[in-house]
């Protein structure tokens, strides 16, 4: 069953001794690193002997890649996320080194089929959405322009959750990505560092009025390290994500076991290790635990701490800290980081407070991801001061700093002194990430045009005017390698055949493609690609959800976290309005759609958990109902992950990027979709709109309220019952499925959901409708004129290079690291 060898498209033979040299080294890692004779080795051997093989051959380039660090001098970037998304890393790493077609052809003269054993690796899914992702894309980006980097995070042991249906809800289950051990890392037991937490501060009198602090934690872990290399393109560079794991001191309290409790001797380890066990599975809200803050002060110290090792390595003080070092905190996840840093070069290593702070903060930068304000992250003092009672200390001390500057330099007064304040007053008191993340770096940046200008204008208003030069953009981006190369085999042969290799090197290079928009010989290519892509989407639907599917119809794909503010409901909403349309006007000429979603929703999430079983009540009555032909079908698929979007990003026609204007910081999928030739229909919202300027407002379809329409309407009030009231189709739409059409077995199922929509409609919902429901239609007739449709969506594929994270990278290494 294993010896299928799949012709990989348009691949020049391999030299035959690379093939053979793999094939030998395969055995052997079978023979001696796995202990299997090649007669009984499963799949799972097979996947563990190729990775070996590979990783063999990254370890030659990483090692040189960090003896090139060290002897240039050059600047060292830390990327601290407590997420990497990271999805399989088989495909990634061999296409990056160069081996994948020897490998193939090594595989398949064992009898061995790559793309079995690939299936098989387990997703890295150690994120939860776009942020996570984002900082995988960088990890690939920054090896490929050669910047000396380091992700720092952690190694949870389980991922994010696994979704399941059971009748149509979400039901979450554990990830176990470890499962079968993890070939890619290598556990390093010399990398290991104390991380303490509670107790107490002692002050000792050193003289002159001057003061030491020394902090006694109460509880002690141990973090170990974890490194997987991250290869850049044609391996240029090999960098290091390294991931923590939490050990106890103890792992066995010898004295407890031997007087038999047994459960109790095993409690300080079972707590140390839990640290680290799983990923918080909420984008949006803060998860306000302590387990929380201790996973994000754990990473934060292990991560400080190596970095001062290193650079003491290399340098005698640090006096050059800002000029070697940069680090860049993803959103406020690593904030404490600022607090500890200074605790580090004060209380550890004796230097001032002021020369202390000076360094640190022209050490770290800060990207800021959300600006919802239920996302900001802020502790409760009392939990911060019992489990950080020195950095408590620290962040007073910061603040008291900035608050007499903000007076006496700037004249703040009373109001703009507490939206600046370190310290939430108003309420719990409570301590104010987002600001102590702000006031410790030298750079603070947003994700996308709009959203940096919109960071401006609202949640750090103030603390731009006292700081004016800090905010700065940098525009998210995509890896073309994974989001073009890989999951799209088609295309990209296509596009080599067409403009030759350059775009490899240089994504901006796919402009070449433009003249070929309107070729009818290329349009016929791109689509029979497409096809391919849909009937591949179309078979896993098939064989998963038992769902037939017709490849000849518009894919319209709404992939990402479920969230009120991206607007899943307004998709479904529409397809409610489609499907009663259709019902009405047999006789008209309608476009066959299948709206696709996938995508997970925090397990505390009401709405988002309703709104998935929405989609799947309503897919189940209108894929059931004759009178509509198959002209409609309505998918919501299974466990979203990375592998996922692989399959789904391809074989879209249509991107749905619809949020409410002002809320989605940039957005990543849509320049996924985008680049692999689907059209976007959007708000003008995050990137979509940078997207506009470079694919051209004609390739585009946008629809709907702006961001500053969207602030307006919220605060002079609207009413969103006199709109739905003058919208027939929505109004129509809306009564069905809040009086139960969907939900027979519960007809007051989603009574609440619309009734929010009557109420406030916060998300605008209504306020668009009208305007989505016209967008729509005017794709139905782009789709109509297939040479139209092709000539938009080739040119998507030509103009969306800039969106590269290569360039996203360039630029952060210029005007932020200097590096
Ligand atoms: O970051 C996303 C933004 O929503 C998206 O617009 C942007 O493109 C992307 C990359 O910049 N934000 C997230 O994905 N946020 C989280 O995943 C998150 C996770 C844990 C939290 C809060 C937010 O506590």
């Amino acid at each position: 069953m294993m010896n299928r060898v799949t012709n990989n498209d348009l691949a020049p033979a391999p030299r035959s001794s690379d093939r053979e040299q793999l094939a030998t080294e395969l055995l052997e890692r079978l023979k001696y690193r796995i202990g299997k004779d090649p007669k009984v080795a499963k799949p799972h051997d097979w996947l563990t002997a190729a990775i070996l093989v590979a990783r063999d051959r990254i370890t030659d380039k990483w090692m040189d890649s960090t003896r090139r660090t060290y002897s240039t001098g050059a600047k060292r970037v830390y990327y601290l996320s407590l997420e990497f998304l990271i999805g399989r890393l088989m495909r990634d790493a061999m296409t990056n080194i160069g081996i994948m077609d020897e490998m193939r052809h090594a595989l398949a003269s064992l009898g061995v089929d790559l793309d079995v054993i690939a299936e098989i690796e387990p997703d890295a899914a150690l994120g939860n959405g776009g942020l996570g992702r984002l900082a995988a894309c960088f990890m690939e980006s920054m090896a490929t322009v050669d910047v000396p980097a380091y992700g720092y995070g952690i190694r949870y042991v389980h991922g994010l959750f696994r979704q399941q249906m059971a009748d149509g809800w979400q039901v979450e289950l554990p990830e176990t990505w470890l499962a079968h051990g993890n070939p890619w890392e290598f556990e390093r037991r010399e990398s290991s560092y104390e991380i303490g937490f509670g107790g107490a501060v002692e002050t000792i009198n050193i003289g002159e009025d001057k003061q030491r602090f020394v902090w006694k934690p109460a509880e002690r872990v141990i973090a170990t390290a974890y490194d997987t290399p991250a290869v850049g393109w044609r391996a240029k560079r090999v960098n290091t994500l390294r991931l923590w794991a939490a050990n106890p001191i103890d792992p066995i309290l010898l004295d407890a076991f031997n007087a038999g409790d047994h459960i109790g001797a095993l409690r300080e380890s079972n707590k140390a290790e839990s640290l680290t066990r799983v990923l918080y599975p909420a984008d949006a809200t803060p998860a306000g635990q302590e387990l929380r803050l201790r996973q994000e002060f754990f990473f934060c110290s292990a991560s400080l701490q190596d970095i001062l090792r290193r650079h003491l390595q290399q340098y005698p003080d640090f006096s050059s800290l800002p000029d070697a070092v940069a680090i860049q905190l993803n959103d406020t996840h690593p904030a404490v980081s600022v607090a500890e840093l200074v605790r580090l070069l004060t209380d550890v290593h004796g230097l001032d407070f002021d020369i202390a702070w000076d360094l640190s903060r022209r050490t770290f930068a800060y990207t800021n991801h959300t600006l919802l304000p239920e996302a900001l992250e802020s502790w409760p003092v009392p939990l911060f001061e019992r489990l950080l009672p020195r950095h408590m200390q620290i962040v007073y001390a910061i603040n008291a700093k900035i608050l007499v500057e903000a007076r006496k330099d700037k004249g703040f007064e009373d109001q703009r002194i507490r939206n600046i304040s370190l310290i939430e007053e108003s309420g719990e008191r409570r301590v104010r990430m987002g600001n102590l993340a702000f006031v410790g770096s030298h750079s603070i940046n947003g994700v996308s045009a709009l959203h940096t200008d919109l960071m401006k204008e609202t949640v750090f208003a103030d603390l731009h005017k006292l700081y004016p030069d800090r905010i700065n953009n940098k525009t998210n981006g995509i890896t073309p390698r994974r989001w073009l190369m890989q999951c799209n085999p088609g295309l990209f042969n296509l596009i080599r055949e067409s403009i030759g290799d350059g775009f490899m090197d240089d994504a901006e290079a796919l402009k070449a493609l433009d003249p070929f928009a309107d070729d009818k010989d290329f349009q016929e290519k791109f689509a029979q690609i497409k096809r391919e892509n849909k009937n591949r989407l179309a078979n896993l639907v098939g064989s998963r959800m038992g769902v037939r599917i017709d490849p000849a119809a518009m894919f319209d794909i709404q992939i990402k976290r479920i969230h009120e503010y991206k607007r899943q409901l307004l998709n479904i909403i529409e397809a409610v309005a489609l499907y009663d349309q259709i019902r009405s006007h047999p006789e008209l000429d309608w476009v066959p759609r299948v709206k696709l979603f996938a995508g997970k929703a925090a397990p505390s999430y009401h709405n988002a958990k309703l709104i998935i079983k929405l989609a799947n009540d309503v897919a189940k009555v209108i894929n059931n109902d004759p009178a509509v032909r198959g002209l409609l079908k309505v998918v919501f698929v299974p466990n979203y992950n990375v592998s996922l979007a692989e399959i789904m990003v391809p074989a879209a026609d249509l991107s749905e990027q619809i949020s409410t204007a002002g809320m989605e910081a940039s957005g990543t999928g849509n320049m996924k979709f985008a680049l692999n030739g689907a059209l976007t229909i959007g708000t003008l919202d995050g990137a979509n709109v940078e997207m506009r300027d470079h694919v051209g407002a004609e390739n585009i379809v946008i629809f709907g309220m702006t961001a500053e329409e969207v602030a307006k309407v919220r605060a002079e009030g609207h009413n969103p019952r006199a709109i739905i009231e003058q919208s027939r189709e929505l109004s129509q739409a809306l009564a069905a499925i809040s009086s139960g059409v969907f939900s027979p077995d519960d007809r007051g199922r989603f009574t609440g959901l619309v009734d929010g929509i009557y109420n406030h409609d916060w998300f605008m919902v209504a306020a668009d409708f009208d305007a989505y429901s016209k967008a729509q239609r005017e794709v139905d007739a782009l789709w109509s004129d297939k040479p139209t449709w092709y000539s938009k969506t080739i040119r998507n594929t030509a103009r969306m290079g800039w969106f590269s994270s290569d360039r996203t990278i360039r630029q952060y290494a210029k005007e932020i690291w200097g590096a």
